[in-house]
């Protein structure tokens, strides 16, 4: 059945694409063009038409005969002008062909996917290049898609498989002779690429903040300036800010890219002994967040003491600033036990850049990221863990009495990373990781 979908953004722009995929396409495009034969693999300026015959536009169209297309299919990709009108009845003409239907989210990848065009980790790492934003987003999808980290995770499965094949062998023809050497002939081999995976998830631990960006919730007592700050910190007037304590309450967020990381502010509600039910949310969400944040900003005013309730908050991932230094020139509490504290003035823009600059250090401190990790998703994580815990289980046995069960362990050690690719178990994770696709794509 023929689908199509807008390939570009909706909107005024020189070219849109339209893209046509699945049996039928062909026909369908040769009534547009009104040709009876479509060149393939080379742009071709032709006139668009509509059932009545009428112009829609004039463009290129490329055609891809499939299986040698994105999605295996047949594809025509239509260049067209792009103004609303011209996409619109251009889109509006196809639906009106028989079983001609626009594509859902990711349609073109998940029939790519089926027709083995590409593999699970592929299309997930087209998802993460699609929506990357920073440099190094775009440069850890594209390792994620390449061709050698498809390898590296099939060689690894086909390494235990091929170990799995010696326990099966003597499973199936048990000579006496060969039964005791079994665990210890294979001993090393196992231990290496056990090895081999545990770099990987080492390696890999921080790898999905790429994606997803670190987390850094700004908590502080009322009216210290916390909503200041986040709209200084991305420059633009996210959060309300006011004079009157008690000011926010839900949690508000935005985002920054900071040294090509992606990082999302959490203004918060202040704490303090809540005066009212609603405020008294506002503060357990905050005490959550504290605990659920990559890093935390602790905002004070310069010249009050900072209460005793702060002190056994602060820790390795906690930045202390000390706000409106241009109101008091001295502090007359101290109370601060060398916490490596900042004096700012988010209101005078003093000590800001020096913020920034302790946020990407502590970043990287903190999180030590991998450029050449090879996981991207917590899934992928979950699945190396599984096969590491399972190798080790099997390197526990030694009895041939157990060797039923030591080859188990391997079956399903080769079958956690069979899911990584997609060799196994696709169906589970497949809709899930469509979701997040865009039409069109
Ligand atoms: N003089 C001066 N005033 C500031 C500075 N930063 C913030 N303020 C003022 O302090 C008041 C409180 O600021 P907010 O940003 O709303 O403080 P908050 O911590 O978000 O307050 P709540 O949401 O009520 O907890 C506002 O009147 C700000 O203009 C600063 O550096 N200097
Ligand atoms: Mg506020």
């Amino acid at each position: 059945m023929p689908i199509f979908a807008l390939a570009t953004s909706p909107g005024i722009s020189g070219l849109a694409v339209v893209r046509l995929s699945g049996t039928g396409s062909l026909n369908i495009a040769k009534k547009i063009t009104k040709k009876n034969k479509l060149r393939p693999r080379i742009a071709n300026f032709t006139n668009f038409y509509d059932l009545s015959n009428c112009l829609i536009d004039k463009g290129i169209y490329i055609f891809f005969p499939g299986p040698n297309s994105y999605t295996g299919d047949d594809v025509i990709e239509f260049h067209l002008h792009g103004s609303n009108a011209v996409i619109n009845c251009f889109l509006k003409n196809l639906s009106k062909f028989k079983n001609c239907r626009l594509a859902k989210p990711g349609e073109f990848s998940q029939i790519a996917l089926l027709n083995k065009k590409i593999n699970l980790l592929q299309a997930e790492a087209l998802i993460d290049l699609i929506n990357s934003e920073t440099e190094i987003q775009r440069v850890h999808a594209l390792k994620m898609m390449s061709d050698d980290t498809t390898r590296l995770y099939e060689n690894l499965r086909s390494e235990i498989i091929k170990i799995l094949s010696n326990y099966e062998a003597v499973i199936d023809f048990s000579e006496d002779d060969v039964q005791d050497n079994i665990f210890i002939q294979n001993r090393s081999k196992l231990l290496k690429l056990k090895h081999k995976i545990d770099e990987i998830i080492k390696k890999g631990e921080n790898t999905e903040k790429i994606r997803d960006g670190f987390t850094i919730a700004i908590v502080g007592p009322p009216n210290s300036g916390k909503s200041s700050l986040m709209n200084r910190l991305i420059q633009r007037e996210a959060s309300i800010v006011s004079k009157i304590p008690g000011t926010t309450r839900d949690v508000i967020e935005a985002s920054i890219m900071l040294n090509g990381y992606l990082v999302k502010f959490l203004d918060t509600a202040g704490i303090r002994k809540a005066e009212n039910i609603i405020e008294k949310k506002g503060i357990e969400l905050t005490n959550k967040l504290l605990k659920n944040s990559d890093l935390k900003i602790f905002i004070f005013d310069y010249s009050k003491p900072i209460p005793n309730n702060f002190l056994n908050l602060f820790d390795q991932r906690s930045i202390i600033l000390l706000n409106k230094i241009d109101l008091s020139s001295k502090q007359k509490f101290k109370n601060l036990l060398k916490l490596n504290e900042i004096k700012i003035s988010v209101k005078k823009n003093l000590g800001i850049e020096k913020l920034l600059k302790l946020i990407s250090r502590k970043i990287i401190s903190n999180f030590k990221i991998e450029k050449d990790s090879v996981t991207s998703r917590l899934r992928h994580q979950k699945s190396l863990i599984n096969a590491s815990l399972l190798i080790s289980n099997c390197l526990k046995k030694s009895k041939i009495s157990e060797i039923d069960i030591a080859a188990e362990d391997l079956r399903l050690a080769a079958r956690s990373l069979g899911e990584i690719v997609g060799s196994v178990n696709v169906e589970e994770v497949l809709d899930n990781i469509f979701r997040d696709f865009c039409i069109g794509k």
